[in-house]
């Protein structure tokens, strides 16, 4: 019997000693387990001897277990709530938000050169007195080739090749390779006079190089009214390459075929890295493509009601990337879409 009450009594002291020592909350669940958490705990080891003592030595030495296991138990009561206020304060001071604290500036971006090419752009036709329009990227077949009399298995249909996507019948609905079918959404839109142009994003299935991406942007322009003649369209785009390039910049048109233009051209500039005298940039001819222009088409006018006997027009289409390029002197057009943090800060 003494035997086990000093048992007991060494174990209380140890246990205590232990809870004073403990430094965490979870340490401290733990130790609590250990003393006083059940049959295998040091109390309940202790408590589990009782059966080998005689019923009256049994009553002690039980009032002794239940005395230590109250003082132990008092006494993680009392570790655990200095532990946690601690604790508590050890994380309001992790937390603390010092709003005194001076940040730098905010590094706030800016538009893509392609996007400043197209206002740019957008802005140096309002001043002519242009409207702009908008058209959607995902078109139909309808509006991409037909309506610009490309009737279905039209071999110039190959030249612009793109992605089509699962809407409607088969083969109905594409990804845009140009910005030409909204010159007939504008005209369905509107009668003529039209002074109209139209920037957007086009597709086409060609392989990145230096010149060409899959996914680029184009600017349209449109004019249909009475009167208007191939010598507007020429007079329009050099007012255009001579505003946007500069006064040393000409341009000059150079026969093509587009099936939605008649007759058709692609008009070309002066080179900007060379001023038009040759270099290697031009391949030495002084001259650079920017896009395809031509009178209007009757057959487009008929696809949207408009009476070629009263109105003509012009139409011209060219790379607002391009432009970009040959502006900024941007010898590789994959540079818009790398991300290089250090090439869009130039702009
Ligand atoms: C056309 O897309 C015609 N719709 C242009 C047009 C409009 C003609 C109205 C007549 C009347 P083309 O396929 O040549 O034409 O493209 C025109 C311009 O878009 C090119 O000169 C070039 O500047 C740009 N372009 C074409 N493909 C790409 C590409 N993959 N990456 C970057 N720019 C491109």
């Amino acid at each position: 019997m003494t035997e086990l009450v000093d048992e007991i009594a060494a174990a209380e002291a140890d246990g205590l000693a232990r809870v004073a020592a403990v430094a965490s909350v979870a340490d401290l669940r733990t130790l609590e387990a250990e003393l006083v958490g059940g049959k295998r705990s040091v109390i309940g080891t202790l408590n589990q001897r009782l059966g080998q003592l005689p019923v009256e030595a049994r009553k002690d030495a039980g009032r002794a277990i239940n005395a230590a296991r109250s003082r132990v138990e008092a006494a993680v009561a009392e570790r655990a709530e200095k532990l946690q206020a601690g604790e508590r304060e050890a994380q309001l001071q992790a937390e603390r938000l010092d709003l005194t604290e001076v940040v730098g500036r905010f590094a706030v971006g800016h538009r893509h050169l392609v996007t400043q090419t197209r206002d740019e752009l957008e802005d140096l036709f309002v001043a002519m007195g242009y409207d702009v329009a908008e058209g959607p990227e995902v078109e139909t077949d309808w509006y991409n080739f037909e309506a610009l009399n490309m009737p279905p298995a039209h071999p110039a249909r190959s030249m612009w090749d793109t992605l089509y996507v699962r809407l409607g019948p088969p083969e109905s609905t594409l990804l845009r390779t140009h910005t030409s079918p909204t010159q007939i959404r504008v005209m369905q839109a509107q009668a003529p006079p039209i002074y109209a142009v139209m920037p957007g994003r086009c597709y086409r299935r060609d392989t990145p190089d230096a010149r060409h991406l899959p996914v680029f942007h184009q600017i349209e322009g449109l004019v249909v009214d009475r009167g208007i003649t191939f010598g507007d369209l020429a007079g329009t785009i050099e007012a255009f390459t001579g505003a946007y390039f500069g006064p040393n910049i000409h341009s000059r048109l150079r026969p093509s075929f587009f099936p939605f233009t008649e007759p058709s051209a692609e008009f070309e500039v002066s080179c900007i890295f060379c001023e038009g005298r040759g270099c290697r940039v031009c391949s030495h001819t002084g001259w650079i493509e920017l896009g395809g222009c031509g009178m209007v088409d009757p057959n487009v006018f008929a696809a949207v009601g408009v009476d070629p006997e009263e109105y003509s027009g012009f139409a011209f289409g060219f790379g607002i990337d391009r432009c970009a390029m040959m502006r900024h002197d941007v010898d590789d057009i994959r540079h818009f879409i790398a991300n290089d943090i250090r090439f869009l800060e130039q702009f």
